[in-house]
């Protein structure tokens, strides 16, 4: 017989060892809406609401919207909301079902659903993460994309709306015409200043659309921007079938986080605000010192150890970091090319804010792949390597090592194009051009960085035609794509700079 799956009636008979909702989920109001309801946010923003409902201090239900796969009624919608938040270290775990979300809705056929709980007045806190992608935003710039499909199709239909922009915009023209109630729309993406692309891509949007909706959104829309960080990967049917084995029910809406978490808000707000800082989070007036280091630093990591990983052969980010080169690498490229470009950080010393992150990515318990960070890179790059990469530039520091870490990005791109054998799946924006460009160039590493660096949606033409980073990226590329890729990081990580730039034999 099958488990019995996680409900409200299952509450009272749940085992000792899994924590529970602390409140009464009956008497709790729709206040929050969230677009884009995946695995962090029922790792991180569900669960500081949850902290805070149990301080009995508000009684501000989440309102989760999908607008995008997957749908949630079959899971969370299904278990009225609950769901069971793992926190795994090494051999430790531990549960807690999360009861902050009150409803679900899906919006993925048409936006009307998602359109009638953004205008409604109960809310007045939307928070979001779309992945990267989802701003619809120029990643060199910012600017939204006024070619990009769905924005095309947004900007000829405002009414029926698909993309974030697009929806945020009509729900701001809905509200200013039923209710006026103010509203902070707060971004949880791992965006460069998040809050500026969010209010970017929504006022382009709004002043399209004419008449007084632009003033409005001026005079009664906050975009703060946030830092948020937590690991948090995809969850998995061994993580699904873990929690049925150790606690006895079925969950579909299981997620499996760190233990480490951190929410940096700024103070611009508009209507009520769920008192998050009461429960962990910070409000602080400018959040771009942190935002830097944790891109910089943290995503840096990742985004590094995923493309070398996944040419160096290891699947998880914890395997990549238990190779003694990898580990050398990034710690030497954070250190000496990273940490340069930081401004100093209230509270946080930044070298053990670097052993810290380190740490956290040894963690056997979280199984974040190499192929899931290394998902739309496109979209990453700019924030975790580039825009350090450009500090160094300007103060002429050396660029060696982060500029493996690009490399490493067109490679594994590269690599998953037919000429070079599709040596794996892909998922980036870009990346139909590049294996496009692969396919017409081939092996030829300088030809190859000329095409990859002219597209100026990812690199900025200004950075693209500095001759050290190109000669960098050139080298750095080859030695990837060579027959052994990891004998060119270690060389890199030992050699003094100009054997860096040397030209390793490549593959055929
Ligand atoms: P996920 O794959 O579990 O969920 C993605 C969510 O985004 C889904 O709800 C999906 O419907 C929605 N979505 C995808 N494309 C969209 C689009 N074009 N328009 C609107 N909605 C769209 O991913 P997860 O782990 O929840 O991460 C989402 C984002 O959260 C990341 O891209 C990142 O910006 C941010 N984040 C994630 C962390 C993590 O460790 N997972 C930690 C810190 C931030
Ligand atoms: C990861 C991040 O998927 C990715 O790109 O690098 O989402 C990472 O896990 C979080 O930012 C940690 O807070």
């Amino acid at each position: 017989m099958s488990a019995e799956k996680l409900s409200p009636a299952l509450l009272g008979r749940l085992p000792s060892e899994v924590r529970k909702p602390a409140y009464d989920r009956a008497a709790l109001k729709p206040g929050i809406a969230h677009i884009g309801v995946g695995a962090f946010h029922r790792c991180h923003q569900a669960e500081y609401t949850d902290d805070l409902l149990a301080k009995d201090f508000d009684r501000w239900g989440l309102v989760g919207i999908n607008i995008r796969p997957p749908l949630l009624a079959g899971t969370l919608g299904r278990q009225s909301g609950l769901y069971t938040r793992l926190i795994r270290q090494n051999d430790e775990v531990e549960a807690r079902v999360i009861g902050s979300i009150v409803r679900v809705v899906d919006s993925q056929d048409s936006a009307a659903p998602a359109l009638d709980v953004l205008a409604s007045a109960d809310i007045q806190m939307v928070t979001m993460t779309v992945t990267e992608k989802g701003y619809c935003h120029i990643p060199s710039s910012g600017a939204l994309d006024l070619d990009h499909p769905d924005i095309v199709h947004d900007l000829a239909n405002p009414e029926t709306p698909r993309s974030v922009p697009g929806i945020l915009a009509r729900a701001l023209e809905l509200r200013m015409a039923r209710q006026g109630r103010p509203v902070t729309l707060l971004s949880c993406d791992n965006i460069p200043a998040n809050g500026i692309i969010l209010s970017n891509v929504v006022r382009t949007f709004a002043e399209r659309r004419g008449g007084k909706l632009a003033d409005w959104i001026e005079a009664n829309v906050a975009f703060p921007a946030a830092m948020v960080d937590r690991i948090v990967p995809a969850t998995t049917e061994a993580d699904i079938d873990a929690v049925e084995q150790r606690f006895g029910y079925r969950d579909g809406a299981v997620v499996v986080g760190e233990r480490f978490r951190q929410w940096v808000i700024e103070n611009r707000f508009a209507g009520r605000v769920p008192r998050w800082d009461l429960v962990g989070a910070t409000f602080v007036d400018d959040v771009t010192p942190f935002e830097h280091l944790k891109m910089r630093v943290l995503n840096g990591a990742q985004t590094t150890l995923s493309y070398l990983g996944v040419l160096g052969g290891f699947e998880h980010t914890f395997e990549t970091m238990a190779n003694p080169l990898l580990a050398r690498f990034v710690r030497r490229m954070l250190t000496e090319e990273t940490l340069p470009t930081l401004t100093p950080v209230p509270g946080i010393q930044p070298a053990a804010y670097v052993e810290q992150s380190l740490s956290r990515l040894t963690n056997t318990a979280i199984r974040h792949r190499n192929h899931q960070i290394a998902t739309d890179g496109s979209q990453k790059i700019v924030q975790r390597l580039l825009n350090p990469i450009r500090d160094r530039l300007a103060k002429g520091g050396d660029i060696a090592l982060l500029s493996v870490a690009v490399a490493g990005w067109m490679a594994y791109l590269i690599k998953a194009s037919a000429r070079f054998g599709r040596a794996w799946q892909v998922s980036d924006p870009f990346a139909d051009k590049i294996a496009a460009i692969a396919d017409r160039i081939g092996t030829d590493s300088k030809a190859l960085v000329d095409s990859i660096l002219a597209i100026d949606a990812i690199f900025d033409p200004a950075l693209a035609a500095n001759a050290t980073f190109r000669a960098h990226i050139i080298a750095g590329l080859g030695g990837l794509l060579s027959n052994d890729p990891m004998g060119f990081v270690g060389q890199v990580c030992a050699g003094p700079t100009d054997a860096r730039l040397k030209q390793p034999t490549r593959s055929a």
